[in-house]
């Protein structure tokens, strides 16, 4: 399968707000020392070269009513009043049903504001059991007061693995 080569490009990125259509970052996991620079140990522990163009990453969960989510940290400042879309390369195996709609597989956009607002919004539409390479957008108004901005991955009350590629995070609005 063909599949998009990108780069990371957050650290090409000057300081300063960004306007529709910039990239925040592309995030290939090229290799486990920027997964771990960009996603933490964590992340470099589930760095995974199997099956990938370069490297992804492969969550898995036993168990079906805890959590295995990797966060990115993302610049508030640089997202404050806009329109934030994430795209990710997801795929999934044994992934159990979740009790809830907004668990289960995680591509998510989460942020706390000033006015203590929290919201942790999800990609559409989710799927569980066993699912090839997909394409998942997560999109969300980051208010003007946003303080803490992530993206997170991974799996939330179900078990299973999922793997993760091609995360690009931009400005749209
Ligand atoms: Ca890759």
């Amino acid at each position: 399968m063909k599949r998009k080569f990108l780069t990371f490009a957050a650290a090409a990125l000057a300081f300063g707000t960004l306007s529709a259509g910039e990239v925040l970052f592309e995030e290939t996991f090229a290799d486990a020392e920027s997964t771990a620079k960009n996603w933490g140990q964590a992340g470099a522990a589930a760095f995974s070269a199997d099956g990938f163009e370069n490297g992804g990453l492969r969550i898995a969960n036993d168990n079906p009513k805890g959590a295995r989510l990797l966060p990115i940290r993302i610049d508030a400042a640089k997202v404050r009043g806009k329109k934030l879309k994430v795209t990710s390369m997801v795929r999934g195996e044994n992934v159990s049903k979740p009790e809830k709609p907004y668990l289960g597989v995680k591509a998510m956009i989460y942020y706390k504001a000033a006015s203590g607002d929290r919201q942790w919004i999800e990609h559409k539409p989710k799927k569980d059991g066993t699912f090839g390479w997909e394409e998942v957008v997560t999109q969300a108004d980051i208010p003007a007061d946003a303080e803490d901005v992530s993206f997170q991955v991974g799996l939330q009350e179900s078990s299973g693995t999922v793997w993760f590629d091609d995360i690009k995070a931009e400005i749209v609005e």
